[in-house]
């Protein structure tokens, strides 16, 4: 694509795999709509409080009062929607700041990030959902995020149609939520092909109760509280 070739001319820094400076660590939250992310992200608050980690909790688009910003353009459903391209620019323009104004302190500083989405929702809604050229997508994480990825992902998977009941129950619907199913199946078929590839996922069957599906987030979770309080 255009895009694609036009990040080929910009000087990209070589990419070296960030490593945190203590064992704090990143865990990402993804998932479809109605897929329960703002319920287990506070269960998973609460498991990194009684262990008494120190971290900071923060989501995407958003984090930052740029970000934040931004975050209200993207879901707005006023005026004329932005383009896909302009769409995933906004997402990585957010994300640029959330590293650098708090996601890459939080961690130099010991402090483990909990961040409500990342990159694998713009390969899932800008990349599957919306068919825009991963190729592209992979240039410009590798720009923005200089080879930071995350620890952990937890990928909270449901079948859009009961998360789409859920979601519909809970609020009004914002921008993405009002996308057809068929948009929602490619999303979820994204986030699946990708966990499928990288072992940073765990993913958890997310139309289960919300007992069952703590239980499995305690187990995920385990290993790595015992790990690095
Ligand atoms: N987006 C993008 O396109 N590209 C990007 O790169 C990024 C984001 C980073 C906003 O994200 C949008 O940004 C998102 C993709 C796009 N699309 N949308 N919409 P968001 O994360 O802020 O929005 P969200 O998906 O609506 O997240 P949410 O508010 O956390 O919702 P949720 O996952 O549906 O969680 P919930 O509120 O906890 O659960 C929904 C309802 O189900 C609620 O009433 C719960 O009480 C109930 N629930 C939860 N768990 C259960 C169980 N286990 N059983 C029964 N009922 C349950």
């Amino acid at each position: 694509s255009r895009l694609f070739a036009a990040s080929r001319r910009l000087s990209v820094e070589p990419e070296v795999m960030k490593k945190n400076s203590s064992s704090a660590k990143f865990i990402t939250l993804e998932g479809g709509e109605g897929a329960g992310k703002s319920t287990s992200r506070d269960f998973i608050v609460s498991l990194l409080s009684d262990h008494s980690i120190p971290f900071v909790h923060t989501r995407e688009p958003g984090g930052t009062p740029i970000g934040e910003t931004l975050r209200e353009l993207l879901l707005s459903k006023k005026g004329v929607p932005p383009s896909v391209t302009t769409e995933l620019l906004l997402v990585f323009a957010a994300r640029a700041q959330h590293l650098h104004e708090t996601i890459e302190p939080a961690l130099a500083e010991g402090k483990w990030v909990l961040c409500d989405r990342f990159t694998d929702a713009t390969y899932a809604y800008q990349g599957y959902g919306r068919g825009f050229d991963l190729n592209a997508i992979s240039t410009l994480e590798d720009l923005v995020q200089n080879g930071r990825q995350p620890d952990l992902t937890v990928l909270l998977d449901i079948d859009p149609v009961v998360g789409m009941e859920r979601a519909r129950l809970r609020a009004e619907l914002d921008r993405f939520e009002e996308e057809e199913l068929a948009f929602f199946e490619r999303v979820r078929a994204g986030y699946l092909s990708r966990a499928s590839k990288d072992s940073r996922f765990k993913v958890v069957d997310a139309s289960q109760n919300v007992t069952a599906v703590q239980a499995d987030l305690a187990a995920i979770l385990q290993p790595l509280l015992e790990g690095g309080g």
